[in-house]
Order: structure tokens, then C-alpha cells, then sequence
């Protein structure tokens, strides 16, 4: 059965919420995934650096496997082998004092959201219902109708509301705007160290440690949602490593768990997640023996084998080379590690063209906002992999 197959299969009984590349993947490995005609095409995407380590990266396969045949989900009425030492492992690499599995990174979010109000109800004495949360313009957090309600993307919200009140909106990097919007209500900001749906937006220097000041001044909790920037993305664990911060939540999903299975966490300093009580919050599936045991792995592959330096190195080395093509199409590059974003004159005719043109060389990336394509390879890739990729992309965005 080829491609057509399959598309007509979706488009018969899929709802239509997504308009995806017409290439029907059936196998991964490394940055390399095939189609079901057999056509080879480095992943240039990562789902959205969920495959930091590579598409079925064979030890964290062999872990999940291993915990499949031996216990996979008891509920959290009962306790596992598996969570107590995931958690330690990842407190001892983050620096986090209290950690709460979750699944989604939409249920993270909205987890730190719960956490933050009744912080600031419970310790600064914030009138209940009253709390704010300020977040930035163009911001992505996740698609539940709270997120959704505080996001400046109208077709995000358009036929959602209504939404949840106690959110103020702010510029993105514009530290005076977020003094401004501080009241004695404001109980945290929630950011992403790099803007990665908007576009790959780099806030300018120091803006992360006028935030972790500012926060620190007015007893506000600084959230960072690291997870498509975090676990090595952008060259360093987490972003806000580049700034010097901690924050005092900070938000990780995606590759947590390598694309094996969905598994977000909320780290935190033991003030904020500390005001949950028993029965306060939950989830079926949060901190299954299953999902810990596939987080382990991850998290083991993605320091054991040096993927976060080599995101630096091939980040550099990425940015360099794509900053040397000679295009008419191109506006401006941008990035961090292997988290880039090349952003395309209004005269191009929008990304997605570009994106479809690379498909048929080999090279499945995508298009943010219309005009921007987000390169964002598995970590696991090498400076051949990279000129290859270079061999493709320099001859369709120096043509227009
Ligand atoms: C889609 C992009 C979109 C995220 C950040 C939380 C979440 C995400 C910084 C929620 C999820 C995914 C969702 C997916 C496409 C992709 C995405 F930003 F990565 F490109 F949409 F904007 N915080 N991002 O990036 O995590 O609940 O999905 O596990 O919704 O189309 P989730």
C-alpha cells in the first residue's frame, strides 16, 4: 500500500485539525525516517524536539520494552519502582527540589498555572481569585482553553471562548513591560526562553536575568516553559542556561521521554510545588512506572552520550553555513544550538513552499507563521549529515 493509500485513509476519517506534508513515514532511526515507498528524509524537525535522541534510539527501546513486559501503570494510589528514582535523577540534573509528572506538555503548563495561583493565595496572601499570570505576545504553551485563552494567535482562540480570566499580556523581551504589568496580584510569569512557534524569536541579551531579577524583587515565580527549548535543544540542558537563571519553575516535556511516549514534568523549588496537597492534583497516567522508566533512558542517552555539546557544536556549525548562502528569499537567521529558524522575505510567498521544495530533495522541515522554517535536527546529528543537509537547502533557498 503507497502514500495515496494512506492520505485517503486520513482524509476519509481524520478530522481535519492539522495539514500535514504529503509524505506517509513509516520508520526511524537516528535523523533518518522512511516513508512507506521507501524514500529516505533527515527529520528536520524532530516533532517539535520530542526526537532530540534520534528516532528509536535503541536503549531507550530496550528500556521501554524491558518495563512493558514487567509493569507498565498502577496509578498513583499505589506507589512503583520507578518513580523515586526518576525523580531523583531528575532533581540531581536540573537542580530541582520537588518534581510532578505529568503527560502532555499542556498538562504541564496548566499544572504550573494551578501550582503558581495557589502559591500566591496560600504565601503572599493574594485574595483568592484574584491571582495574575503574566505571559507574553505570541506565545505557544499548549492548546487547552486556558492556554489558548492567553495566547495572541487568533486561530488558536477563534470559536474557543469563553476563556479563563487572571492573565496579562505582555511584549516578549521588553523588561520595562513587564514591570509595568506587575500588580500586588501577580503571582508568576510564564515564558519561553526562546519563542519557538512564534518563530524562533531570541529575546535580546540579559532579558532572562532582568526576569529572574524582577521576579526575585517582587516575590513572583518565574516559569520557564522549556519544553521544546529544553533537554539540549538549543545547546545547553536548558535554555535558561545561556542567561545564568534558574527559575523557579521550569516546564520540560517532548524529549523527555525521546518520542517513545508522552511524559512532561513540572520542577520547581520546594516553596511552589510544595503548597500541593494530597488529592489537590493528579492525572491517570502522571508518573506511570512505564513513562519513568522510558524518561530514565532518555534523560541517560541524551548526557551519556554527549548530545547537548554536540547540539552546540552543530548548532554553530548549522548557523555558520546557512549564513553564508547567497539567497534574494532570505530575511533573517536565527538560532541556538540546533534550534533555528530562517526567516523569509513577505516576497517569497510564504515558508511553506520552501518546506515542500526540501521534502522532495530529502529534508522534512517546517514552516512557523508562515514565513519562517524551523530546521531543528535529532541532537545525534554529525557535521556529514549537516553538509548533506546544506547540499539541499543552499540550491532551493538561493533560487527563488
Ligand atoms: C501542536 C511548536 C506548536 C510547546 C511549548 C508547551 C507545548 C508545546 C513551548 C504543549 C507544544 C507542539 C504542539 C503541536 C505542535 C508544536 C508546536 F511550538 F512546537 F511548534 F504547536 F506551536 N510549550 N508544541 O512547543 O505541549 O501539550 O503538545 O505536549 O499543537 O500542533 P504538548
Amino acid at each position: 500500500m503507497n502514500t495515496r493509500y494512506f492520505i485517503d485513509l486520513e482524509e476519509k476519517y481524520g478530522a481535519r485539525n492539522y495539514k500535514p506534508l504529503d509524505v506517509v513515514l513509516s520508520r526511524g532511526r537516528g535523523i533518518w525516517v522512511w516513508d512507506v515507498d521507501g524514500n529516505r528524509y533527515m527529520d528536520c524537525l524532530s516533532s517539535y524536539s520530542a526526537v532530540n535522541q534520534g528516532h528509536c534510539h535503541p536503549k531507550i527501546m530496550e528500556s521501554m520494552v524491558r518495563q512493558a513486559e514487567k509493569l507498565t501503570l498502577t496509578s498513583r494510589a499505589f506507589r512503583n519502582d520507578q518513580l523515586g528514582p526518576f525523580y531523583e535523577e531528575l532533581c540531581a540534573l536540573t537542580n530541582s527540589h520537588l518534581v510532578l509528572p505529568m503527560n502532555s506538555g499542556a498538562e504541564a503548563v496548566e499544572t504550573a498555572i494551578k501550582a503558581v495561583r495557589k502559591w500566591g493565595y496560600r504565601t503572599k496572601g493574594i485574595e483568592e481569585g484574584r491571582a495574575e499570570v503574566i505571559v507574553c505576545e505570541n506565545n505557544f504553551h499548549g492548546r487547552t482553553i486556558t492556554i489558548v485563552g492567553f495566547s495572541t494567535e487568533q486561530q488558536y482562540r477563534n470559536g474557543f471562548s469563553p476563556f479563563t480570566p487572571g492573565f496579562v499580556i505582555v511584549p516578549f523581551g521588553d523588561i520595562q513591560a513587564l514591570k509595568k504589568a506587575i500588580t500586588k496580584n501577580t503571582v508568576a510569569f510564564l515564558v519561553e526562553p526562546i519563542q519557538g512557534e512564534a518563530g524562533v524569536i531570541i529575546p535580546p541579551d540579559g532579558y532572562m536575568a532582568g526576569v529572574r531579577e524582577i521576579c526575585t524583587e517582587h516575590t513572583i515565580a518565574m516559569i520557564t516553559d522549556e519544553i521544546q527549548t529544553g533537554l539540549g535543544r538549543t545547546g545547553r540542558l536548558l535554555a535558561e542556561e545561556h542567561d545564568g537563571v534558574e527559575a523557579d519553575v521550569t516546564l520540560i516535556g517532548k524529549a523527555l521521554s525521546g518520542g517513545f511516549y508522552p511524559v512532561s514534568a513540572i520542577l520547581s523549588n520546594a516553596d511552589v510545588l510544595g503548597v500541593f496537597m494530597p488529592g489537590d492534583h493528579g492525572s491517570t497516567f502522571g508518573g506511570n512506572p512505564l513513562a519513568c522508566a522510558v524518561a530514565r533512558a532518555a534523560l541517560k542517552v541524551l548526557v551519556e552520550e554527549g548530545m547537548i555539546e554536540n547540539s552546540a557544536r552543530m548548532g554553530d556549525y548549522f548557523l555558520d553555513n546557512l549564513r553564508s548562502i547567497k539567497s534574494s528569499v532570505i530575511k533573517e537567521i536565527r538560532g541556538r544550538g540546533l534550534f533555528i529558524g530562517v526567516e523569509l522575505h513577505q516576497e517569497a510567498g510564504g515558508a511553506r513552499r520552501f518546506c515542500e521544495r526540501l521534502m522532495q530533495e530529502g529534508l522534512l522541515c517546517k514552516e512557523t507563521h508562515d514565513n519562517v522554517i524551523r530546521f531543528a535536527p535529532p541532537l545525534v546529528i554529525s557535521k556529514d549529515d549537516i553538509d548533506w543537509a546544506l547540499e539541499r537547502i543552499e540550491p532551493v533557498l538561493s533560487r527563488t
